[in-house]
């Protein structure tokens, strides 16, 4: 897309600042972010910064008006945290959602939302589509699933383009922090020559999915006329955590040890995406498997 004003909500933080980066050469992009878990570093310059709360009125009005696109990628993105305390969670992934809805609504601007496999619970055929059954199991994948309704029926209501992107596994640069996902985790243990932690027997399975595909599905959203839809954006591959660690390993040349740890309560065993509606719908297609992935992750970080 070119010569767009567009928001970016979480646009300092992990997904948000590679989409802030690809827009940014042709478009007017401004973001708002509180900086509780993005980082000033992430933002290019020649981007207007709101430094503020999505679930702020004022602050989300200020930084929406006049905008033709919303990319919404703010939010408490830590299922653990969802789960200790499901209200201030669901007040940004849910509350403060509803408030970008209705600035768009406002600006008759189009919305693109992050959505999660987290909508899918433990999923009850492999690979996912977007018609399997939604039964999240944390408060995390309810806000979610909410957020992913209420966002295509407000193409319906109120006739807004909206689409819903249910990311699988992301991984890439500046994926960080307490709650930052195997991958970066693993790495860092990798790095560091210490043992590489893998929770239960390793044989469960995950699609995981490379920000600059993520990034790339977010462009397609924003032009499709195929709106008021949920896409699954993943590989349509999948990955067991056995073999993960071992390619981590492998990519840095570590001599750390693989140990076991309990398992996590409520994992999910397997979860990979069926890709074809975003494939035919939108043209979105992975370009980046996982080894290729994470060797540009232990070169270029
Ligand atoms: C992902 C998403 C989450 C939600 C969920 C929906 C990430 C970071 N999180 O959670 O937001 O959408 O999918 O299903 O993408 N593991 C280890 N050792 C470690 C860390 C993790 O073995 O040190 C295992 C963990 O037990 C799990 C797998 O790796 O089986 C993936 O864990 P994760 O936290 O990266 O992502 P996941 O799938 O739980």
């Amino acid at each position: 897309i070119r010569d767009q004003t567009v928001l970016v909500t979480g646009g300092a933080g992990f997904i948000g600042s590679h989409l802030v980066e690809a827009l940014t050469p042709h478009n007017d992009v401004r973001i708002l972010d509180n900086f509780s878990t993005g980082d000033a570093a992430n933002v290019p310059e020649d981007v207007t910064v709101i430094d503020g709360d999505v679930g702020d009125p004022i602050a989300l009005q200020q930084a929406a008006r006049g905008v033709d696109i919303i990319f919404h990628h703010a939010a408490i993105v830590s299922v653990s945290r969802s789960v200790d305390d499901p209200r201030r969670s669901n007040e940004t992934n849910l509350e403060a959602s509803l408030l970008v809805l209705e600035q768009a609504r406002q600006e008759d601007a189009r919305v693109v939302v992050a959505s999660s496999a987290a909508v899918y619970g433990h999923p009850d055929e492999l690979p996912v589509t977007e018609a399997s059954a939604t039964e999240p199991m944390s408060p995390y994948g309810i806000q979610k699933l909410a957020l992913d309704q209420y966002t295509r029926r407000y193409a319906e209501l109120y006739d807004l383009p909206t689409v819903s992107l249910r990311y699988f596994n992301a991984y890439g640069p500046r994926q960080q922090g307490p709650y930052s996902g195997v991958i970066s985790t693993f790495l860092e243990q990798a790095r560091a020559d210490e043992p590489i932690t893998i929770e239960g027997d390793g044989e469960q399975t995950r699609d995981f999915v490379h920000v600059s595909d993520i990034v790339r599905a977010n462009l397609y959203a924003a032009t499709t006329d195929d709106v008021g839809e949920a896409y699954n954006i993943g590989t349509g591959a999948k990955t067991s955590i056995t073999d993960l660690a071992e390619t981590i390993r492998t990519a840095t040349g570590s001599s750390s040890s693989i140990v076991h740890r309990d398992p996590r309560p409520g994992d999910i065993r397997h979860s990979r995406a069926d890709v074809s509606k975003a494939a035919q719908t939108l043209g979105f297609e992975s370009r980046v498997d996982l080894e290729r992935g994470i060797h540009s992750l232990v070169e270029e970080t």
